[in-house]
Formats: C-alpha cells, structure tokens, sequence
C-alpha cells in the first residue's frame, strides 16, 4: 500500500460546504456560548437521533462527567471494563468507585445475568457501553434498575445513528452520552450530546455544561465548561447532511468484509442484532490464536508490513491500568480479558476502497496458511 491505511478517517464535508456553513459566525462575531449554529444543530440532532431532550457539549468525554455529576451519584457505578480510558476515568474522575462487570461473548456488551451479583448497598448506578455500536441488553438492565433503585447512564459513544425497535438508542437510560469526536461516524471535529427524558435533569446538564449557571446567567450550583463552539456546530451540521449515505457506504464495507473473512477459521466477529438498525462504527474481528495460527499481535504487525494500521480498540481493559490499582479493588472480567487478547479492529470509514477492504481480508487469509505452517 503507498500511503498508509488507518484505522478510520475523519469525514469531513466539501471545502465550500464548511466556508459557506461558517460565514454566519464572521457576520455575527458569534464564536459560542450557545449562538444559532449550536441551536440548530441541537434541534437537528434532536430530531435525529428521536431524543426528547439533548444537550451539546465539546466532547464526549465532558458529556459523561456532566452526566454523571448531575445524577449526584455515591459510591459505586457497575460498569464494564471492555471500552475506551473515558469511561471509567470520567467515573473515577467524579469520585465514585467503578465496579466491573464482564462481557458477554456474542456482542462485547456487559453481561446483564452478571449484574446483580454486584450490587451492594454503595451502588448508585449502572454506567454501561454500547460497545463498537452493540447495544447492550436494554430491558434486562431497566428491570435490575428499577428493582433496586438505581440509575442508568449508558455510554453511547459509538452509537449516532443505532436504533432499537425504531427507537433512537438516546431514549433509553437515564441519560446516553454521544461522541461527535472526529474518528466517530458522525463528528464536530470534537464533540458529544447527552440525551435524557426528564426536563429537569436536561436543565441541570445545561447548566453544569455552563458553569452552574441557569438562562439568566446566575449560578445556581457547581459546574465547569463543557460547552460545543460554534465552529465544532457548523461542521456537525454539514455532516449531518451526509450522516445517511455515509452510514450506508459503511455498511457495504462491512458487509464485504464479512463475506471474506467468515470462511477463515479463527477470526470471528459480531453479527447484526435483531430489532438494531446498526451504525458500522467500527470492525472488530477477534483472532483466536489455537483455531488461527497466529495471535492478534501478529496479525496486527502482518498488517503493519503492508502498510495497514489496525488498533487494539480495546486493549488493555480499563481495569488493568496502573492508575487504579491502589485506588480500589478490581473485579476479575475473565470474557473480557480474554476478548480484549484477541480483538483488532480493522480500517473502516465510508470512502474506504473496497480493493483496499479485499487486499486486507486477503492478507489475513495468507496469515492463516503462514499460521498453520509454523505450527
Ligand atoms: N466513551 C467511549 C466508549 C469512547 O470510545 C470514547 C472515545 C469516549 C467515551 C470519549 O469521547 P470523546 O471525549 O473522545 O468525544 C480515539 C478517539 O480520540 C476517541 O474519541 C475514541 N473514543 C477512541 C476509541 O479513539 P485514539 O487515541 O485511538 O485516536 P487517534 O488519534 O489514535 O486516532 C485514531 C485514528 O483516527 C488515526 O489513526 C487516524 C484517524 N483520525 C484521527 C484524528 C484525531 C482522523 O482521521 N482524524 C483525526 O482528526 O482515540
């Protein structure tokens, strides 16, 4: 491959597109604080993703602290260790302990059956992932919540555009929290959203997103800068336009990937979910190095010969990081770390050439005989 192969790249509108969706704020010398794109895009994307409230923040990572300091948790917060450092630093971040779950098998989302075992008198909240766009068991998880009082904020990151039942993926929970970050399906360059139900939580987000403050500008409680910029709005609502098609030209991506690799024996990977509309954020394939031949790190450095620069999304588990170690004590997630071994997550963005999708799935084929033969 001439130029190097990443594992996503932004999508990004035409050059015009941008300078025409941005000439308003030279008008107006509006930069942030809320001006018209940031309302636009808020009612757009509201619209979009079938939220009934949702506020904008600069990133995701923001939009869960936000999140998790309005719901005024204690204690403990189940989560799963199988995701990126955001999820349990902004738990950890808010003072509170996370407590880990392991995974299920077929979608890498936190095993539902694993939950109850795990609450104590200290949890407050479930803070689960919607892992590579896999949605978690919805139901399941609200019945264990109402049951012991407890809330529910779902790390959607990687869900723009998911759907359940026709439902959009934000109405459910307490609160989901989006990432709009320039390597996800849809971007503002950085950003993210929080989508709940309830009016008065939404109006306590607004106001932790901009310093406490309520609409008249008076502090009515604690909060820090999680606000979108104007020039983070006009880009989301030019990818907007495209948001559609772009998730369709992933989708064949992914369908070509997997007509490929399901005949080689040792990779595997996620089907569709029943009643999900998916998003194709991400193509993870977990290798299994008895059936393979080869382990993931070898794939991985097979791929990098030629130029192609699959990532380890997500390895290590949150849990394994040094900088938790003497905070709390950590749950042992066996599913998870064994997925987080195995996993690798393959290049995929909507202009991705179908060669390229060929040539990769065809190096993996190769590696597999080169396995067998070192055996
Ligand atoms: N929860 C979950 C489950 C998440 O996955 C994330 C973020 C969050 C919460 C927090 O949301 P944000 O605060 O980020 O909105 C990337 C992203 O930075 C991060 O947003 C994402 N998850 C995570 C899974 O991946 P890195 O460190 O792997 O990104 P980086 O810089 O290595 O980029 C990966 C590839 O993307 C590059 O090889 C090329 C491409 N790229 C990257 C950038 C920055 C582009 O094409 N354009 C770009 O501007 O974390």
């Amino acid at each position: 491959m001439d130029n190097p192969i990443l594992v996503t790249k932004s999508s990004i509108p035409a050059f015009e597109e941008y300078t025409e969706e941005i000439k308003d704020i030279w008008n107006t010398h509006w930069l942030s604080n809320m001006g018209i794109k940031h309302q636009k895009l808020e009612a757009e994307l509201k619209r979009y993703l079938q939220a009934d409230y949702l506020t904008l923040c600069t990133n995701g990572h923001l939009a869960l602290e936000t999140a998790i300091q309005a719901m005024q948790l204690t204690g403990e917060v189940i989560t799963t260790p199988f995701t990126f450092a955001s999820t349990t630093h902004a738990i950890v971040r808010c003072g509170l302990t996370p407590v880990f779950c392991d995974i299920k098998e077929d979608t890498y989302t936190i095993d539902e059956n694993k939950i109850e075992e795990l609450i104590t008198e200290r949890t407050s909240a479930i803070l689960p992932v919607h892992v590579y766009g896999n949605v978690c068991n919805l139901e399941k998880i609200e019945q264990i919540a109402l049951k012991y009082g407890l809330k529910v904020i779902y790390d959607a990151a990687h869900t723009v555009g998911v759907t359940y039942q026709g439902k959009g993926i934000g109405s459910f929970g307490d609160a989901s929290v989006f990432s709009f970050h320039a390597t996800k399906v849809f971007n503002t360059i950085e950003g993210g959203a929080i989508c709940c139900k309830d009016i008065t939580l939404h109006e306590r987000f607004y106001s932790i997103k901009n310093f406490g403050m309520n609409t008249e500008g008076e502090v009515i409680g604690l909060g820090g800068n999680a606000k979108m910029n104007e020039f983070q709005a006009a880009m989301g609502l030019c990818n907007l336009r495209h948001l559609t098609e772009n998730i369709e030209k992933r989708k064949q991506i992914v369908n070509r990937y997997r007509k490929h690799l399901q005949e080689i024996s040792g990779i595997t990977f996620v089907d569709e979910q029943d009643k999900v509309q998916h998003n194709y954020a991400y193509f993870p394939i977990l290798v299994d190095q008895k059936q393979y031949g080869m382990n993931r790190d070898e794939v991985c450095d097979l791929l990098k010969e030629a130029n192609i620069f699959a990532r380890k999304y997500f390895y290590p588990l949150t849990s394994e990081f040094g900088c938790y170690r003497k905070l709390f004590p950590i749950q042992r997630t066996p599913i998870a770390e064994r997925i987080a071994e195995g996993i690798l997550t393959l290049p995929l963005y909507p202009d991705l050439e179908w060669s390229i999708v060929d040539q990769i799935c065809e190096i993996i084929r190769i590696g597999q005989r080169h396995g067998e033969k070192n055996d």
